[in-house]
């Protein structure tokens, strides 16, 4: 088979693939997905690996100038599914896309669910040396209540992650640091085996790299 029917064979897979149905649109829980996970389940980018949290333009623009680190944007269905909003409606078994409850609005939402998921079984694929770019322009940058908190960190495991490099993007007069509390508490729930580091880097040496196309990625920070 070449390339492009492997993707054909590949996408209509993933479109047959059992999606959530009718149902009230605050009650899909996350194993509503397992079918499509497993359906499009990638090979893990050892060593590649970005995870972001209250970070997402800078991590993106990132990721499409230097093409060395991934996000789960990066991945087929984390592009695909990136952005959009959808549910299902009691009642009725069509797709809506508008009038969705909001992310705030009820825990188990489809959206919120799908990334929940989504989020589960990138983190369950970490191995290697792993980055994350945290937000120092905020007073908690390692929120409990975020995915990457309360899902992803949680999934690191030693031995086939290794390391976890925190990034922490800061804006000139930011008083947040690496010592910030709720990174010490990241570093007390994470792996005992797994390496920590910590570097604050300003923003604004981030999008001088970007800008760069001749500044090798490993410069950037
Ligand atoms: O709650 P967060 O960030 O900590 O979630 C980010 C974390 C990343 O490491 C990703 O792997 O969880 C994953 N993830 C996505 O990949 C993703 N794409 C788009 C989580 N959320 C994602 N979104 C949308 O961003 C999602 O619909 C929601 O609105 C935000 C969550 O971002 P956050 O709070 O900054």
């Amino acid at each position: 088979m070449n390339e492009d029917d492997l993707w054909k064979n590949k996408c209509e897979e993933v479109w047959n693939a059992p999606a959530p149905g009718i149902q009230d649109p605050c009650d899909v829980p996350m194993e509503a997905y397992d079918p499509l996970i497993h359906t499009v389940s990638e090979k893990a980018a050892c060593n590649r690996m970005l995870f972001w949290s209250k970070t997402k333009d800078i991590v993106h623009q990132f990721t499409d100038a230097k093409k060395c680190l991934l996000t789960l944007e990066d991945t087929l269905l984390g592009f695909v599914m990136d952005g959009l909003t959808w549910c299902s409606k009691k009642g009725s078994n069509e797709s809506f896309t508008t009038g969705c409850p909001g992310w705030l609005d009820c825990e188990k939402n489809p959206v919120r669910s799908f990334w929940n998921r989504a989020s589960t079984a990138f983190a369950e694929s970490a191995c290697g040396n792993v980055t994350v770019m945290l937000n120092g322009s905020l007073d908690t940058p390692f929120n409990p209540n975020s995915i990457f908190a309360s899902i992803e960190v949680k999934k690191f495991s030693s031995p086939k992650m290794r390391a976890l490099n925190v990034v922490l993007v800061t804006r000139r007069n930011d008083t947040t640091n690496c010592e910030n509390s709720s990174l010490q508490t990241l570093r007390g729930i994470l792996d005992p085996n797994l390496t920590y580091s910590c570097k604050e880097v300003q923003r604004s040496r981030i999008l001088d790299c970007i800008s760069d196309p001749d500044r090798p990625c490993g410069d950037c920070w």
